[in-house]
């Protein structure tokens, strides 16, 4: 190999390292109350900034089983579906009031013949005009990198390109409804960062 040759190997595979890198960035977020106890079910999401996020393609699912709402949150992209199938024998009637998505579906069994869009960022509270006790929270996002935390209050934001990014967390409990907390975010390689929030008791 002539050293010529030799130097364009090297550069390709710093090239080829580096962009590995730059593709492969996970994020690690791990959410707290105020006392430190770990927070499931905290919605989490990097916005890139200055750029476009790329586009949904999804469509996603909220079971209606043993009269509740199976998740109790979702998180999904602003312009995805979600189906909304009923498990139970008894109807349900699944309703939002909810600015970010205001709709109905009038009292059914099975699979409605539809799913449901969201298409604007926000949070919709489900309910059951039958059953007062069925709730169920949808958060949407503008953008493809989102999780939710386990129980021990983690999550994991992969493959984020790096960049720029405002990471956000979102929790039903917070004591400020609907309060979104937010800090900058620059993704160079493997990231982890920390919130704290004040929620209610449950
Ligand atoms: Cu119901």
């Amino acid at each position: 190999m002539s050293l010529h040759k030799h130097q364009v190997f090297v550069s390709s595979a710093l090239f080829l390292l580096a962009s590995l890198q730059a593709n492969a960035a996970d994020v690690t977020i791990s959410v707290t109350d105020v006392a430190g106890t770990a927070l499931a079910n905290a919605v989490v999401y990097a916005e890139p900034v200055g750029k476009a996020a790329p586009k949904p393609n999804t469509t996603g699912m909220i079971e209606q089983k043993n009269k509740q709402f199976i998740p109790l949150v979702s998180v999904v992209q602003s312009g995805s579906n979600i189906n909304f199938p009923n498990r139970d024998l008894v109807r349900h009637h699944v309703y939002s009031f909810s600015p970010a998505k205001t709709f109905e579906l009038k009292l059914y069994s099975g699979i409605p013949a539809n799913p449901v869009m969201f298409d604007k960022a926000g949070t919709v509270v489900l309910g059951c005009n039958i059953h007062d006790t069925m709730l169920a929270y949808i958060h949407i996002v503008d953008t493809p990198y989102f999780a939710k935390t386990d129980d021990s209050g983690k999550a994991k934001l992969s493959d984020l390109p790096a960049g720029q990014y405002q990471l956000k967390v979102w929790h039903y409990a917070t004591l400020k409804e609907n309060l979104i907390t937010e800090q900058n975010l620059n993704v160079k390689g493997s990231e982890s960062a920390s919130f704290k929030l004040e929620v209610q008791n449950k």
